[in-house]
């Protein structure tokens, strides 16, 4: 007879002591994300049902029009981090600062940090496309107790305690690290648990998928348009295969399973790309290096990058291991 596969609550407690601070908080934190991502995920199944889609009628700092979902997701997230009295601080993609949360309170113990994408590829959400929610935990580096200050979030992704993502897709699944290996829990609808359907979950050295907007191809340099070529010439495991889903999320989630490369690249237009280091870039190469994958702007690892401001943007290339190498080969 199957055993009953183990849920996320029962995870998080056989692995409370492999935390780095088995205060609990860090569990605790993980525990509050699970319930904002099914509050989350609820709105996301029937955004087509409600007038939920389509813009806020405003634009997030990056210019973008912030789709409504997006709005709802970013106040869904920092309402549950909040009342969970768990985190002093909190960067959003949709936030044009970072928010202190009660950190001026010298009896604020709490030591962490979070930043998030709270719905990644929203212009997907209006053509039923899957998207996705993006975190990074980290302790904060001034003094408990003290109001918070940038610093806290301008630390180098080798930093991080855990980082992990929800996919909104077929099935909505939270996919985490917190430096052991990388777990993927995916929710019955029904009963509203997350179950253990994908341990240790880890990116084939080797791939056949890459997923870039082909789109940019005459604004990209010269060394991105040479590996494309690279990835379609007919030569040993080539062609490979081009799925782009314009979903960070999913992209890397098909690429972790079945062996991929996701890549935005610098531009003409733009030259450092289009993801943000802080919140889309590092949790995402926390989980790739955690999975045996890498995660490098091209030349350098992306971890190792000292963030200057909230929402600088990288070039990123992340995924199975050899494929990076051979695209950096290019750069
Ligand atoms: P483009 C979504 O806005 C996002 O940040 C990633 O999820 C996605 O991979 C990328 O941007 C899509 O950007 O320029 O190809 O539409």
């Amino acid at each position: 007879m199957t055993s009953t596969p183990k849920t996320l609550g029962e995870f998080i407690i056989e692995n409370q002591s492999s935390f780095k601070y088995t205060s609990g908080e860090l569990s605790r934190l993980i525990n509050s994300i699970r319930l904002a991502a099914k509050v989350v995920n609820h709105e996301v199944n029937k955004a087509g049902l409600v007038d939920i889609i389509g813009n806020a009628g405003d634009t997030n700092i990056q210019g973008e029009d912030q789709q409504k979902l997006d709005v709802y997701a970013n106040n869904k997230f920092i309402q549950t981090l909040t009342k969970r009295n768990i985190v002093c601080g909190i960067a959003s993609e949709e936030e044009d600062d970072f928010i202190s949360i009660n950190s001026q309170d010298t009896n604020n113990q709490n030591k962490y940090v979070v930043l998030i994408d709270p719905l990644d590829g929203s212009s997907n959400i209006d053509v039923n496309v899957s998207v996705g929610t993006i975190f990074s935990i980290y302790r904060r580096v001034t003094p408990v107790g003290t109001p918070v200050t940038i610093e806290d979030f301008l630390q180098k992704g080798s930093d991080q305690v855990a980082a992990g993502y929800v996919v909104y897709g077929t099935s909505t699944m939270l996919v985490y690290t917190t430096g052991h290996g990388v777990n993927g829990f995916t929710l019955n609808p029904a009963i509203g648990t997350f179950y253990l359907s994908h341990p240790n979950m880890t990116f084939p050295e080797n791939g056949n998928i890459y997923s870039v907007n082909e789109g940019n191809y005459i604004h990209f340099p010269q060394g991105v348009k040479n590996y494309i070529k690279y990835c379609q010439e007919e030569e040993g495991d080539r062609p490979y295969t081009s799925r782009y889903i314009g979903s960070l999320v999913s992209d890397f989630h098909r690429n972790m399973i079945k062996g991929g490369i996701y890549f935005y690249p610098q531009t003409s237009k733009d030259k450092n790309g289009k993801l943000r280091l802080l919140y889309e870039c590092n949790p995402m190469a926390f989980i790739a290096e955690q999975a045996n994958g890498k995660a490098s702007d091209g030349k350098n690892r992306i971890m190792d990058i000292k963030p200057t401001e909230l929402h600088e943007r990288v070039p990123f290339f992340c995924g199975s291991k050899n494929m990076v190498e051979k695209a950096e080969t290019f750069m």
